[in-house]
């Protein structure tokens, strides 16, 4: 497999209410990776979120902030970096939540495999991939997820709905982020999708997934059953597609 330099990285960190952990994975981020620049797409956080992280910004030119007007999901804050950082020119984008459970010790993996591909995945369910801390029912959830989708895709990767993910600006640019609606765990689901459909190379590699210590998750009802249609609607599009194409490529016979 070819392979060729990633450029220069911006690290995209969506936030809401995320006060007492910005700080700590911001300062890890900026260990972990020194050239690396960090985007915090903020939606008005009610806790001061956005207000820490002008204070980190002010401290170190490689850090940014996106004021967002008010909670529009986790897919909305990322779509509004993604186009942040390709208008600015940034060769590589990264995804990481702000609450410690992506740990930013581990993004030169990533990078490293980028490298060779379009697209990689921080995956839990490869060899060497791990989850800490989670209750058995939130393992199952995620696991049930992932396998659901595959079998309504069709497609190979293991944690299909994880959001520790590295794209090539290129990649971005080539899936049509105008299209992209989903706002919550299925907005990862929706990214990998639309990579995979477009002839991208995705490679997932291991992480250890840890369990936010501080802060409430934003995990909700309504974001399970959102994946859940959307991705049995692609799924059956998908199919039909198969079966059509099957059938026109036997009456062409
Ligand atoms: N800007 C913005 N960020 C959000 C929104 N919802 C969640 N986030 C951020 O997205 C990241 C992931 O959210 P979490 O609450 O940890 O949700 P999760 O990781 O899917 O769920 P858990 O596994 O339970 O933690 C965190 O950095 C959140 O602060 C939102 O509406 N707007
Ligand atoms: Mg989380």
């Amino acid at each position: 497999m070819t392979s060729s330099p990633i450029g220069s990285v911006l690290v995209v960190i969506p936030t809401y209410n995320e006060a007492e952990n910005i700080a700590s994975i911001v300062g890890r981020l900026r260990t972990a990776v020194e050239d690396a620049h960090v985007l915090i797409a903020d939606d008005n956080s009610p806790d001061g979120t956005g207000a820490i992280a002008d204070g980190l910004a002010e401290k170190d030119d490689h850090v940014h902030v996106m004021h967002r007007a008010g909670k529009e999901g986790l897919g909305a804050a990322y779509l509004a970096g993604f186009h942040w950082g390709l208008d600015k020119g940034y060769d590589t984008i990264v995804q990481m939540d702000a609450d410690g459970s992506h740990q930013p010790e581990q993004l030169p993996l990533l990078l490293e495999a980028l490298k060779s591909a379009d697209m990689v995945k921080g995956s839990r369910y490869v060899p060497g991939g791990s989850v800490v801390n989670w209750p058995r029912h939130r393992l199952l959830l995620s696991k049930g997820g992932s396998l659901w989708t595959r079998l309504c895709l069709g497609i190979p990767l293991r944690d299909i709905t994880g959001g520790f993910n590295a794209f090539r600006a290129d990649t971005l640019r080539g899936i049509n982020l105008d299209e992209v609606a989903s706002a919550g765990y299925c907005f990862q689901v929706d990214l990998a999708w639309r990579t995979i459909k477009a002839g991208y190379r995705v490679k997932e590699v291991p992480i250890e997934f840890v369990e936010r210590e501080y802060g409430d998750s934003k995990m909700s009802k309504n974001i399970v059953i959102e994946a859940l249609i959307r991705t049995t609607l692609w799924g059956v599009d998908h199919r039909a597609n198969q079966v059509k194409s099957l059938f026109s490529k036997r009456t062409k016979k």
